[in-house]
């Protein structure tokens, strides 16, 4: 095989059709050990895989010396998830080969939709966080700004979902079992990581006194690296995920006293560090195992920067000149206290001084303002885990509470107590919230409401005592994966009208509405909605063996399950309709097709209990021949990225109807509405800014203000006067009390319906009718297909301050003081 032809095209970098096909084969043969006729679909995407990688290499390695050279300040996001999705078709589309590869398959006989679908996707996140930081990824390479993105390689991300019976099952995630073309192991990048012991005190050489952590156990961490191409550009970024590894190979000393097993012990244990991803909402179980996870790849990533620093650079004087470090939630904010070890007791640097980098350094995005979701450690468990740090938490406690009392003086009102790094109830627990707020120079909300009801409640002190320090960066999706990549037939659309520079501009839209009055476009617009309809129902024929009706109207809910997303006042709305079908079964009503998708933390029952409900009443409404297909009920099971790229197109309506004040933003939210869907939502995270942006009159609203929610949870409603005095409440209730769905059992959904009507800090009840009657609105504005075309075009239009393109050039500007280093070739 040759490496050149005539045209001079070289089979690793070549971007002809010819060079393709010649690298294709090659990395078959030479890579996959395979001959054409008798390849497995995964070899085939293997080959394709590094098709696609080879030319992302140059680029890679063009980008770091681009950046070593211009000495560029550089973004590190820290966090314990990325949920990225399938990498191949992501990766076509940056480099811009994506009809090339239609092309050259074609040309091969090879069959590219099934390629892309054999790739399983690194699932190494629960969901909205951890896909916003894929998007992020995706935004910085984009935007041509130096960014490594630092995390833990989970040998098993989020769960694989079944659903059996209508219960969800989990079966271990496997996407390492065919291997991993996407990631190069650094073996030589590894970084040794303590856990335990004790620490000393000592007078060093220079006369100083100084500290020094003696671990009981240190743990390797190991470099795994993905590279980042952003699209229509050279720059390509980092991913560095993290691996634990036993520091010391298994025979070594128990081996010697004849303790094998010990050995191996101590080995598993090491590597269980990096093992399996958490669920969020997963209580106190486990609980060390996580902290040590958040240690670990934090303590490996601030010490590569610390060798990335130290090799332009003879002192880490200018460290946070050279990096700036953002804190993904909470999860990374042991990064405070470590820096300032690492700083002062490996590179004996003063407190004052590390101290003064060490702020100077972080910024801190808050993603909830649940309590409950808010993480604290025991005293107890950090005493015995990570002893220094906590040293260096009092420390840095009581110079920050001396701050405090200074500038509260003699009226405390209790400032002291909250904003206390440690809270003394319980046995004492480290905030981490508090850690974080103390550590950094920036914190931001995920939305505009978000950060305001930060800023007048869990933040509230924090915001008094520095008033510039908290800031909103309302969240954002990457147009490439969420349009380009799984919208084909309406990016074409768009590129055909407005040409290609609404990809990475997304605010170019706009000029969609010039096309309002045009019939013809309109039409296309339509035609192009309905085919992807088809294209899901029947992959959900195939897939789940129910058969809809693609004309029907797909009302869509996809997003973890939830209590606060009330997946539940959705399902009220569906057996309203069926009580009103039953009533009369010759009732006008829009054929409608409910698609929900999401998984519950498995230890979450009460969310459980909501995927059986979603079953139990599909598996009645879509057998009952009264109903006779005017209303379809469809789980689709395993939602993540892949079958998120499917679903988003096809929707006609997006369900964004958390209560009001819990949702920090959504991004799904806007990942629907860019594909046209029109809203039907709350008054609630970033829902209240697409309104805004789309305009009133093209979103459904219904529901209590956030105020309104925080007014009566504090002066108690009672839900079992509204569902008294609503007879279609009353009749949907008790059909779900009486055990209907579950062929008489009447047991199984107790639970629910008991925190419906007693105590339900979400409200579902005191949102139901305004929902159901704004679902009528709905049900009406769905039979003017024309004015309908209309709305979810302006949606589409007006989306554009939504992209993560618009987000991260918030962060720049207003957080991390950055600006672009193109990368030529
Ligand atoms: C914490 C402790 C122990 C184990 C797990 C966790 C844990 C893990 C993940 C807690 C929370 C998460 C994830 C939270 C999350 O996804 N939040 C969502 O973030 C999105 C991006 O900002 C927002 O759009 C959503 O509103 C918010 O819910």
């Amino acid at each position: 095989m040759q490496n050149k032809t005539t045209n001079n095209e070289h089979t690793r970098t070549g971007l002809t059709i010819d060079a393709l096909e010649r690298a294709y084969n090659d990395n078959l043969f030479y890579l996959q050990g395979r001959s054409y006729e008798f390849s497995s679909a995964n070899d085939r995407y293997m080959a394709a895989a590094y098709t696609v990688r080879d030319r992302m290499l140059e680029r890679w390695i063009k980008s770091a010396q681009t950046y070593k050279q211009q000495c560029a300040r550089t973004v590190c996001y820290l966090s314990a998830e990325y949920l990225l999705g399938p990498h191949l078709g992501n990766n076509m589309i940056n480099m811009g080969i994506m009809e090339k590869a239609y092309e050259a398959s074609e040309k091969m006989g090879l069959d590219i939709e099934e390629i892309l679908e054999t790739e399983v996707e690194p699932g190494l996140g629960n969901g909205g966080l951890g896909r916003l930081a894929a998007c992020y990824m995706d935004s910085l390479a984009t935007l041509q700004i130096p960014a490594i993105g630092y995390g833990i390689r989970y040998e098993f991300g989020i769960f694989d979902q079944l659903i059996v019976d209508g219960w969800q099952v989990e079966r271990s995630d496997t996407w390492l079992h065919n291997g991993n073309p996407w990631e190069l192991p650094r073996p030589k990048l590894r970084f040794g990581v303590g856990f335990g012991g004790y620490t000393e005190h000592y007078t060093g050489d220079d006369g100083n006194l100084h500290v020094r952590w003696v671990p009981e156990l240190v743990v390797n961490g190991m470099a795994y690296d993905t590279p980042i191409l952003g699209y229509g550009v050279n720059n390509t970024n980092l991913l560095r995920l993290w691996k634990a590894e036993a520091a010391k190979s298994f025979d070594f000393q128990a081996f010697n006293v004849g303790d094998y097993y010990e050995a191996v012990r101590a080995k598993i244990e090491a590597e269980n560090i990096s093992k399996v991803l958490y669920p969020n909402n997963e209580p106190d179980a486990g609980k060390e195992l996580r902290l040590k996870q958040q240690y670990f790849f934090v303590s490996c990533s601030l010490k590569d920067m610390i060798r990335l620093n130290l090799r332009g650079a003879d002192s880490l004087d200018h460290f946070h000149e050279k990096f700036t470090v953002q804190l993904n939630d909470t999860h990374p904010a042991i990064a405070v206290p470590e820096l300032m070890r690492l700083l002062m007791d490996e590179h004996h640097m003063t407190w004052d001084k590390a101290w003064d980098i060490t702020h100077r350094c972080f910024a801190y995005t808050n993603h909830t303002l649940l309590p409950e979701a808010l993480e604290t450690w025991s005293l107890k468990l950090f005493q015995r885990l990570l002893p220094r740090h906590l040293e260096i938490i009092y420390e840095i406690n009581k110079r920050f509470l001396d701050d405090v009392r200074m500038h509260f003086l003699t009226d405390d009102g209790g400032h002291v107590e909250r904003m206390s790094i440690i809270d003394e109830k319980g046995g004492g627990h480290v905030r981490m919230a508090n850690l974080a707020c103390v550590g950094s120079y920036a914190i931001n909300g995920v939305a505009e409401l978000h950060t305001e009801l930060l800023k007048s409640t869990v933040l509230k002190d924090f915001h008094e005592l520095w008033p510039d320090k908290i800031s909103n960066v309302t969240n954002g999706v990457t147009p490439r994966r969420f349009m380009v990549l799984s919208n084909p037939g309406l990016s074409a659309l768009l590129t055909e009208k407005l040409g290609t520079g609404w990809i990475r501009d997304l605010n170019q839209l706009q000029g969609l509405e010039r096309f309002l009055e045009d019939d013809e476009f309109c039409h296309r617009w339509r035609k192009i909605k309905i085919a992807v309809k088809r294209d899901l129902a029947d992959w959900m024929e195939k897939n789940i063996g129910i058969r809809v009706d693609a004309s029907s109207l797909f009302d869509i809910q996809v997003k973890r399950i939830h209590e606060y997303k009330r997946q539940h006042l959705n399902l009220l709305h569906i057996v309203t309709l069926y009580n009103r079908i039953k009533l009369d079964p010759g009732i006008d009503i829009s054929p409608r097709t409910f698609i929900f998708g999401g998984k519950a933390a498995p230890s979450y029952l009460m969310a459980r209990l909501i995927i059986k409900l979603i079953n139990a009443v599909a598996d009645v409404v879509n057998n009952d021949p009264d109903v006779a297909g005017r209303i379809k009920v469809v789980f689709v099971p395993d939602f993540g990225v892949k079958r998120g790229q499917r679903i988003f197109p096809a929707a006609d309506l997006s369900e964004q109807i958390s209560t009001a004040g819990m949702e920090a933003s959504g991004t799904g939210n806007m990942k629907l509405s860019m594909n046209g869907a029109l809203t039907i939502g709350t008054l609630d995270g970033a829902n209240i800014e697409i309104r805004e942006q789309v305009g009133q009159e093209n979103f459904f609203l219904f529901g209590l203000t956030a105020e309104q929610v925080a007014e009566k949870s504090r002066n108690g409603f009672n839900p079992s006067d509204i569902y008294h005095a609503d007879p279609e409440l009353k009749a949907a209730i008790d059909l779900i009390d009486s055990g209907f769905f579950c062929h008489g059992e009447t047991k199984i959904f107790q639970p629910l319906v008991n925190k419906l009507l007693q105590r339900d800090p979400f409200m579902v009840l005191a949102d139901y009718r305004s929902y159901v009657n704004c679902q009528d609105g709905v049900d009406q504005a769905f039979r003017d297909t024309e004015h309908w075309t209309r709305m979810s075009i302006l949606n589409v239009a007006r989306i554009g301050k939504f992209s993560s393109d618009r987000s991260i050039r918030d962060y720049c500007s207003n957080i991390w003081n950055i600006t672009a280093v193109p990368v030529e070739l």
